[in-house]
């Protein structure tokens, strides 16, 4: 049988945390870390995944449910694929990723999406991009059972590394963004790891679907923060919660503003500021990162937040391109948990 190949980046997202499912704006860029997947259509419903020096492999079929494993991702894209009309049965897959796990880098998004495209190949369909993010969603959503936005599965479909996109998360309209050229995007993995599935990022779904209720508003990103500041009756954390997304929202137009300006500064304010919001209002922060980011900014960068679903992962700073050696190798002595994993600089 032929078999198709499909490459889809990691991204590291600029600004704009958990605003995706509260109908707000996200700023996220595609990585050069990268996930491949070749995919042989077969005519049982037999699925065998390969991910050597990744993952490992596994065997499984397409009528199975979720089991929490690492193949799952594979699995639900091969049946969201079926539905979809691009495969009429399994699949032998071989994946290679350099995009590492549980960073906060969209390496689930990654492999469903690559399956996916690799499944368009196969079939010849033309399906859109934008339409296998939004299915790639649906296999998190429906088939992991990951309560996530869209951010993730639109900016490892649509962006090419080194590219910044402004997402609407309602409208799905995006833009690219043109990044500083004399300074870099730099993702540093704090070591700590961490997954969507552990429960945390369901919980702040939660909450936010009970802030929605508390100020009668489907977008909290919509919200005044003041009006959130001032509105009597409301729960703290419920508060706290959508004074978060408000902020947010708000941040990532104005961060749009300042690199349109190629203002750095500003930016790298911003970025200060957001993690601020995610450690204190959206407490999804951990003390490891925090010193991270203190450090980042301390050592030169302009600005730094956690970046992704937060608990763990990676931080994001905003460093002027002709130190980022020194600075990133400062930074790892003072943080021996720490590691590099990718920098973008504008081409
Ligand atoms: C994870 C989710 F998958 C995204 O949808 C988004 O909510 C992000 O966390 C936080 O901004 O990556």
């Amino acid at each position: 049988m032929e078999s198709f190949h499909a490459r889809v980046p990691g991204r590291v997202n600029l600004i704009g945390e958990h605003t995706d499912y509260n109908g707000g704006m996200v700023l996220p860029a595609a990585l050069s870390v990268a996930l491949d997947v070749t995919l042989t259509p077969r005519s049982d419903r037999r699925i065998s995944v390969s991910a050597r020096g990744y993952r490992g492999s596994a065997e499984r079929s397409l009528d199975e449910d979720a089991l929490d494993h690492w193949s799952d991702p594979a699995v639900g894209a091969l049946r969201e694929a079926a539905s979809l009309g691009l495969l009429e049965g399994g699949a032998s897959l071989s994946i290679q990723s350099t995009i590492p796990a549980g960073a906060g880098l969209s390496s689930s998004a990654a492999l469903i999406v690559a399956v996916l495209k690799a499944a368009r190949y196969s079939a010849g369909s033309s399906i859109s991009d934008l339409d296998l993010a939004v299915a790639a969603r649906r296999v998190e959503n429906d088939y992991i059972g990951v309560p996530c936005g869209i951010m993730d599965q639109v900016a490892v479909a649509v962006t090419q590394p080194g590219e910044a996109i402004a997402l609407d998360t309602q409208t799905l309209d995006y833009r690219t963004v043109a990044l500083p050229p004399d300074h870099a995007m730099a993702v540093i993995h704090s070591g700590h790891s961490r997954k969507l599935t552990d429960g945390r990022y369901k919980t702040r779904k939660e909450e936010c679907d009970a802030a929605r209720i508390a100020f009668g508003e489907e977008s909290l990103c919509l919200l005044e923060p003041d009006d959130i500041r001032d509105r009597p009756g409301i729960d703290d954390t419920i508060r706290k919660r959508a004074l978060h997304c408000a902020t947010e929202h708000r941040r990532v137009l104005a961060a749009v503003d300042a690199l349109a300006k190629g203002d750095t500064t500003a930016f790298g304010a911003l970025m200060n500021d957001s993690h601020a919001s995610m450690r204190d209002d959206f407490e999804m922060s951990i003390p490891a990162i925090d010193a991270l980011v203190a450090d980042a900014v301390s050592l030169g960068a302009t600005g730094a937040r956690l970046t992704g679903g937060g608990f763990g992962g990676c931080i994001v700073a905003c460093v002027p391109g002709g130190m980022r050696e020194k600075w990133q190798s400062d930074l790892l002595a003072r943080h021996p948990a720490a590691r590099y994993v990718d920098h973008i600089v504008a081409g």
